[in-house]
């Protein structure tokens, strides 16, 4: 007899095979009893006729609770009125593991509650529909970068360097060395990573001690970082737009089911085309006034200025050129309005904001020193990434796509935290 996986059922139609999984829910007329079991791979009904069935499975089903494990045997009949078009005719069941008043039950629950449970909180439909939107986003983005044909590399995550600002920093004691950092981004190093193999990126969790308990922030995050030698700020918006309506599409195309287990409507994503509009920061700053904030050029557009300002585009739209005070010393200064930088963001809509942030990077020895000493950051730590400003410097570019936001905004969560198996905020660290 084999062991099959809900999702072969169909490849066993009148066969007897054994399935294990958890038990779902169960109800019984007194004759006539139904299981439904899930493994991972989808969800089937089991069907035992109390007059057709052995005792011992007969009793077994009696003490059936939700989620026991089960190993479950039976005859598949094809059943077009059942959801994966197949059902399992019951010849025996074997209890694996009793599952003793399971905490989530099917009334609804408050969210502070689910996320105590969140390592049980997963078997739910609805985070198995968007852990696999998860796992088809990343898998899309491994495939662009393999098909452009950019070199993974993998950057740390302990650095005596700081990334971005010394604001949101987890740091630890490094044996003699002093402080450690944990990665707020990996760009420093897949910048020098770009000057040996030319087009690159890294992708792996990133960490920010954000004091804002926003619905955009997590405070261990996945970011994916490429950079590109001799790609200017122009160019990298235009890798960015490709990037973006490249996982949008394939998600569209192979997570259906999922997308409308989530009751998403799609009718905005498939509008994810190429080119995406693009604002400059100074007339982005006009048109939000015009709108009704009360931004005042110089200063970072808040989450209110960017959802009020993507409204006004059907589709992702690059902000550019922010002011140099309120982006990182890394940003390469504007030639033409040197009170700027050449940078862009990338706003989602549908009030997800910000999904990128990217830039052209200094690559000027001297400007870029003068950056490093003007914020206080200890120059020391930059002689490497200095060097290569040194030795043959470039014109070099690249962004960072935040996984959690953009997995949100595709499968259209209130929140980030539901976009990661196990999300880390301030006030959370458990489970
Ligand atoms: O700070 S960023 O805007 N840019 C960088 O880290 C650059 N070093 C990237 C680069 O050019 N290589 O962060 C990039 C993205 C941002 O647009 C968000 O999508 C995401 O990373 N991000 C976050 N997601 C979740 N939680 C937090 N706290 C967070 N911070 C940034």
């Amino acid at each position: 007899m084999s062991v099959v996986q809900i999702s072969e059922l169909r490849a066993h139609a009148g066969e007897t095979v054994t399935l294990r999984g958890w038990v779902v829910t169960t109800r019984s007329s007194g004759k006539i009893a139904f299981v439904v079991l899930r493994d991972g791979s989808g969800m089937v009904q089991g069907v035992l006729s109390k007059k057709e069935v052995p005792e011992a499975p007969w009793a077994e089903f009696g003490a059936l609770t939700q989620e026991t494990s089960v190993a479950l045997t039976g005859v598949v009949r094809e059943e077009p009125r059942s959801p994966g078009g197949y059902e399992v005719t019951v010849t025996g069941l074997e209890v694996i593991g009793r599952s003793h008043e399971y905490p989530i039950s099917p009334k609804e629950h408050g969210t502070t509650f689910l996320l105590e449970h969140r390592h049980l909180w997963l078997r739910t439909r609805r985070q198995g529909a968007i852990a696999r939107v998860r796992h088809e986003v990343e898998q899309a983005i491994r495939d662009y970068f393999y098909r452009e044909g950019f070199t993974l590399v993998d950057t740390p995550i302990l650095t005596g360097a700081i990334g971005e600002e010394a604001g949101n920093l987890f740091a630890t004691d490094y044996f003699d060395l002093g402080k450690a950092y944990l990665a707020q981004t990996g760009q420093l190093y897949v910048e020098a990573a770009a000057a040996a193999l030319g087009k690159v990126y890294c992708f792996g969790p990133t960490f920010r001690a954000e004091k804002s308990k926003t619905r955009r922030h997590l405070t261990e995050f996945w970011m994916v970082e490429p950079e590109v030698a001799f790609n200017d700020s122009d160019a990298n918006m235009r890798l960015q737009e490709s990037f973006v309506s490249f996982i949008v599409a394939r998600a569209l195309d192979r997570r259906k089911e999922e997308l409308k287990e989530l009751e998403r409507d799609t009718t905005p994503l498939e509008r994810v085309t190429a080119p995406f509009p693009r604002i400059s920061y100074s007339d982005a700053v006009t048109r939000l006034n015009q709108l009704g904030s009360d931004i005042a050029w110089g200063s970072d557009l808040g989450g209110d200025d960017e959802t009020l300002l993507a409204k006004e585009y059907d589709r992702p739209v690059f902000v550019y050129n922010y002011p140099k005070q309120v982006k990182a010393f890394y940003m390469k200064e504007n030639p033409d309005d040197p009170r700027t930088v050449l940078n862009n963001d990338c706003l989602a809509p549908e009030g997800y904001g910000e999904i990128i942030g990217g830039s052209q990077r200094e690559d000027d020895y001297d400007r870029l020193l003068a950056r490093i000493n003007g914020q206080g950051l200890d120059a020391e730590a930059y002689r490497w990434y200095l060097d290569l400003r040194r030795y043959g410097t470039f014109v070099h570019s690249g962004f960072g796509l935040g996984l959690e936001r953009t997995v949100a905004w595709i499968c259209g969560l209130p929140h980030i935290r539901e976009a990661i198996a196990f999300p880390r905020q301030i006030h959370r660290l458990y489970p």
